[in-house]
């Protein structure tokens, strides 16, 4: 292979399109450089894509063959037979004496492989697997619940086209979250016309291109979003006839923030008054505003209260269903959605009834289901391509958790931290061995979908995790021979008898269940250059019309069935990424609840209406931890080398350049940092980015992998170490690791 190969970077949502050159040993990415043909990225990565060869080819621990666990701990190698036959097995046993709802399902996929795992929905159905989670609900049901409960869609920024770009708790510059992002920050801050305006307590390399960098108290942002709100009410900027127009509830909003004692809240938020009335009268006055949260806020404190202001924000200045603002986007995936049930009514977990957000139990009580005696708790787990032990609050806990199941079940590429308490771990070829898919493309008003084509071979003993699925379903007897024939019998006839044939099962709830694996084993072998883990697509596309029809048409790709073929035809041959929707901006309005927003969640407002003086500083933890920034070097555990880090190998703990002197600490200096879960030892690097009282740790730090000396090397320190599983979001649960009270201690050397 002397061919560049196009293919994608696989360590952040962004998945921007990159072209591999491999070395002569067929193996090693000899090169790697940016995909001008891709549609969304045009060119562009970050620092981060080349190094990806450490992902690939790295000290990571990689697993070749199943694996079982013996009764001393370690592990042998298995067959396949064995281990699909044996994990089926004992998965029907759990569920005949438990109910298949005592078996839980976590992950799916994560930041650029969720292919795989949209074939575990027929796995679930075949063991009668009724709960789940991901990462998402550690981070966006907060967002997501209240989207649902304002607009019934999701929606996104258009920050590429605003005015002002308002982030809250969000450091695009290292975490990106939209395309191009480093080139979008430049040319906001270039440009005399827009504006930037951010809310971090850090003064990150997005603040520093910020024209408004509110610097505020950690955890406070309840109290500052609330008196920008404010402002907008009192100084009229509000947009009263849109209002009027496209939003209810708004009375009763307007009633409470009149009354918002704006001068005290950002007092509490330890901003000037001045630059935040500056600021709110930017975004009063802009054309368009976009506005992105994340997880500075979405893991704080009142998470969903703020993810609700912050919306407020924008929806009061009319900013939605306009270029440069928010807006419903399209896809092929239903990430994001959710029912909206007021709180208390919607499904809740088994053991803690705690509430499902967009079909996802909270990360954060999972060990809690476990780690009980209730007749409904999780006995068994299955965990595909996510790595909980590390990634989950309190890792002591989950570990003893994890330890208590009766069967813990890991697909991953590398022996992770889970993966080592598996009583079986199946190994998945990586994301450049295989077809492979991110569902996480948001983009408006193109959206793109990118079908990644093998760039290597896998090595033999591996199998992809529709395999990994399929061979499951099938030993679990759900499905069979029979099932597949009459479907290959209509595609010898072509793909529309086939297409009506399928439809024709689907109106069989009970073998609709196994679309993904029906699929798979029929329409999958005819697929070309062995793309059958692609066939899923094929329905995704049907769905994409049927739900977008005229933003599939303006795609170009005609109406009725036949773009149906035409979308997958192109999703499977566009090995760059092709463009698969099309839309006008104020399509956004035909995908809300009732073309209209609502302003008022009466749980929440309530909360607005009467937030309490916040508690003064504790003497027993002074300080604040952030724990899992992102930065130039952490991509979540997904590649395990630490060679891979250019910089900041150790992952330092930094702290304010004023606690440091108070404390008498110099770069490198050890200290002992201690949180009410735990205690680790750590090297600062002091910073006049941080404000005295703060302290950051990277994200993704702390893996185990063996040394080519065969010792394990563990770099820095792995945040859930320190964290505490109840310290979360009271609506969603979702957890707050990025206000974890703690203190310090230097080390003498
Ligand atoms: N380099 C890199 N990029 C990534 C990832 C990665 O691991 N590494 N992971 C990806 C994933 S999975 C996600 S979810 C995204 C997350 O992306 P981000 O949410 O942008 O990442 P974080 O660094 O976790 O947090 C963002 C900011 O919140 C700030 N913050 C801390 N406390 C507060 C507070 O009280 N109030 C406010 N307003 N801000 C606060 C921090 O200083 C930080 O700058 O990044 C994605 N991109
Ligand atoms: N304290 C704290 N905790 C956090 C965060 C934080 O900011 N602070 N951030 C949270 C967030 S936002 C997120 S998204 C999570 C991320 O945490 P997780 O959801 O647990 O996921 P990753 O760390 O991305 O790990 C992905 C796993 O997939 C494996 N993998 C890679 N390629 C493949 C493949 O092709 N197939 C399979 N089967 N496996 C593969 C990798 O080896 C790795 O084990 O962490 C969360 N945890
Ligand atoms: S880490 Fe994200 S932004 Fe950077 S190259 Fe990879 S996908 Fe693109
Ligand atoms: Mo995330």
């Amino acid at each position: 292979m002397t061919e560049w190969q196009p293919t994608a970077c696989i360590l952040c949502e962004c998945n921007c399109g990159i072209q591999v050159l491999l070395g002569p040993d067929g193996r090693s990415f000899e090169k790697i450089r940016g995909d001008k043909l891709h549609p969304a990225s045009a060119g562009y990565t970050c620092n981060k894509a080349l190094r990806l060869d450490h992902y690939q080819n790295g000290r990571t621990g990689r697993i070749t063959a199943p694996l079982r666990r013996r009764a001393d701990g370690t592990f042998e190698e298995i067959d396949w037979d064995t281990a699909i036959s044996e994990v089926t097995a004992r998965l029907l046993e759990i569920g005949e004496r438990h109910g298949g709802a005592s078996v839980f399902y976590y992950g799916g996929g994560g930041q650029g492989n969720h292919l795989g795992g949209a074939y575990a929905t027929a796995t679930m159905a075949a063991f009668g697997i009724r709960y789940r989670s991901s990462a998402l609900a550690q981070e966006k049901t907060g967002d997501f619940w209240v989207g649902a409960r304002m607009a019934g869609h999701p929606v996104r920024a258009d920050v590429e086209h605003a005015e002002v770009a308002l982030f809250v708790g969000k450091n695009p510059y290292q975490s990106h979250g939209f395309p191009r992002a480093r080139t979008v920050l430049k040319e906001i801050a270039r440009d005399p016309a827009r504006s930037m305006v951010v809310l971090d307590p850090v003064r990150t390399e997005t603040a520093e291109l910020a024209d408004y960098h509110l610097q505020l108290r950690p955890g406070t942002d309840v109290y500052l979003l609330t008196a920008m709100a404010a402002i907008l009410v009192r100084d009229n900027l509000i947009d009263t006839q849109w209002l009027a127009e496209h939003a209810d509830g708004v009375a009763e909003v307007l009633a409470v923030l009149r009354a918002v004692p704006i001068e005290k809240y950002c007092a509490i938020a330890d901003v000037e008054l001045d630059l935040v009335t500056a600021a709110t009268h930017r975004i009063g006055r802009a054309a368009s505003v976009a506005a992105l949260e994340d997880l500075g806020v979405q893991m704080n404190r009142y998470s969903t209260v703020v993810s609700y202001v912050e919306k407020l924000v924008w929806l009061l200045t009319g900013n939605l269903a306009k270029p440069g603002t928010q807006y419903a986007f399209t896809g092929l995936s239903n990430i994001g959605f959710d029912r909206g049930h007021p709180a208390g009514a919607g499904p809740k977990s088994p053991v803690v009834g705690a509430p499902i957000v967009s079909g996802l139990v909270p990360c954060n009580v999972i060990s809690e289901e476990i780690l009980t005696d209730h007749p409904d708790r999780y006995r068994a787990m299955f965990v595909e391509s996510a790595n909980p032990a590390h990634s989950l609050a309190d890792s002591a806990r989950m570990r003893a958790a994890l330890a208590e199941l009766e069967l813990l079940v890991v697909v991953d590429v590398a022996m992770t931290e889970t993966a080592r308490l598996a009583h079986y771990v199946l190994p998945a070829p990586t994301q450049f061995e295989k077809y492979e898919a991110t569902f996480f493309n948001f983009d408006f008003p193109r959206n793109i979908f990118h079908l990644r084509h093998p760039v290597l071979p896998a090595p033999e003993s591996v199998l992809p995790e529709p395999e990994i699925h399929a061979r499951l379903v099938e030993a679990a007897g759900a499905l069979s021979e029979d099932d597949y024939a009459p479907l290959r019998a209509a595609l010898e006839q072509g793909r529309e008898a086939f297409a009506m044939a399928f439809l024709g099962i689907m109106a069989d709830r009970n073998k609709a269940k196994y679309a993904p694996v029906l699929l798979y084993r029929t329409l999958g072998p005819t697929l070309p250059d062995d793309a059958a883990a692609a066939a899923l697509l094929w329905l995704a596309a049907y769905n994409c019309v049927r739900k977008f029809p005229h933003s599939v048409e303006r795609a170009g790709y005609g109406t009725g069935l036949t773009a149906g073929e035409r979308l997958f035809e192109a999703i499977l041959t566009g090995s760059h990424g092709v463009v698969i929707t099309e839309d006008d901006y104020d399509e956004t309005w035909n995908r809300l609840r009732d073309n209209r927003v609502q302003l008022n969640i009466p749980e929440l407002l309530d909360v607005v209406a009467n937030l309490p003086e916040p508690l003064g500083d504790s003497g027993e933890w002074p300080f604040v931890l952030a724990a899992g920034e992102r930065r130039a070097f952490t991509a979540n555990t997904i590649i395990r080398d630490p060679e891979w880090r250019k910089r900041d190998d150790g992952g330092a703990l930094r702290i304010s350049a004023a606690d440091a002197q108070r404390l008498g600490l110099s770069a490198g200096d050890r200290v002992r940092l201690t949180t009410g879960r735990g205690s680790t030892e750590v090297s600062v690097e002091p910073t006049d980015r941080m404000r005295a009282g703060h302290l950051s740790l990277p994200n993704g730090l702390g893996l185990t992998v063996v040394a080519a000396d065969g010792s394990a090397v563990t770099t820095g320190v792995a945040p859930n170490e320190l964290t505490a599983a109840d310290s979360r979001d009271e609506w969603v649960g979702t957890p707050w690791h990025k206000y974890v009270p703690a203190r310090l201690e230097a080390i003498d050397a």
